[in-house]
């Protein structure tokens, strides 16, 4: 049965009022994961908005036991957890590893890498601000060509993006997934499926950053829409090799085409200096993903 509003999870793990910024994704998104896992699961978490988010002792806005990482450690942290409750014998609990684009592109690339090469049985979630946001939005292997950062401030990043689905396709695990904050039900129904596999499950989350990518506080869900409809992302699943387009992006697959990219950059304060050539430069990046993805589908 297709999710809709009506039978997610009713429960909720993320509790009323947490330090997050006003329109922040990132609350969306971990919201509808843990609903996802109706609280039988053990967090590990590295340095970032998500362990703001969580809050600090003694209070917290989530509902659910919470391990709070190294930056560099969060696969390392997540096998040692799958570990201990094979000890105990617990088979009802799933281990959620989840970091930014910094604790997952760069620092926590080794030890996810390792994880993943092992198989070992816990979902891995980056959410993809594209941008160390928490401290003050330095740019990471994620921030996008033309990007303004704390650390690009004139002239914008100067590289593309790393392609970390694509590096996690490769390692060979049974389930690899891209969806967005912004199309939360996509979202839910993604960890659901990632809750049923065994082995190491890799889903990236899409989480426009007002504060970051300058945009107004209002208009995140836009932002996420923007996104898809010019294929700045692809809403996509490979279980087993198996490579499906889904939610938006199997329906512009269906019956339309994309808008230009052009759309979703110029809503954004951070693209402020970019070049005319980086534009094209995107663009062409963009048009080359979205005929990959179209060689490969298999459920049009
Ligand atoms: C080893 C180490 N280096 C640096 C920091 C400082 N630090 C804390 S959070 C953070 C940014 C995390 O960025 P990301 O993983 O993208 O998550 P986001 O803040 O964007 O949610 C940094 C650099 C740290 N805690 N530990
Ligand atoms: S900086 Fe961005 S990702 Fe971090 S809490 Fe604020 S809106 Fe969310």
């Amino acid at each position: 049965m297709k999710t809709n509003a009506v039978n997610l999870t009713e429960k909720e793990y993320l509790l009323p009022g947490n330090r997050t910024c006003p329109g922040c994704s990132l609350s969306l998104a971990y919201r509808h994961i843990l609903k996802a896992l109706e609280g039988q699961v053990i967090v590990t978490v590295p340095a970032s908005c998500l362990t703001v988010l969580h809050g600090m002792y003694p209070v917290t806005s989530v509902d659910v036991p919470c391990v709070n990482t190294p930056f560099a450690s969060t696969g390392a942290s997540a096998t040692g957890l799958v570990a201990g409750l094979k000890a105990l014998g617990r088979k009802d609990v799933t281990v959620l590893a989840i970091a930014g684009d910094g604790g997952t592109y760069d620092i926590g690339i080794q030890a996810l890498s390792g994880a993943a090469e092992r198989q070992e049985d816990f979902i891995f979630v980056c959410y993809d601000n594209e941008g160390y946001m928490n401290t003050g939005n330095q740019r990471s292997g994620s921030t996008p060509l033309g990007a303004i950062s704390g650390t690009t401030p004139m002239l914008g990043k100067q590289q593309n993006q790393k392609d970390m689905l694509a590096i996690m396709e490769a390692h060979g695990i049974p389930y690899v997934a891209a969806a967005s904050a912004t199309h939360p039900l996509d979202l839910y129904e993604k960890v659901r499926k990632a809750k049923t596999i065994k082995g190491t499950r890799f889903i990236h989350v899409f989480t426009p950053c007002p504060p970051g990518w300058r945009f107004s506080f209002g208009d995140t869900i836009r932002m996420g829409e923007l996104a898809v409809q010019t294929g700045w992302i692809v809403l996509y699943e490979v279980e087993d090799g198996a490579f499906r387009l889904t939610s938006a992006s199997e329906s512009i697959a269906r019956k339309g085409s994309l808008r230009p990219v052009r759309e979703y950059l110029m809503e954004q304060g951070r693209f402020n200096n970019i070049t005319e050539e980086q534009i094209s430069e995107l663009q062409e990046r963009v048009n080359a993903r979205w005929k990959r993805c179209l060689d490969r589908v298999t459920n049009l």
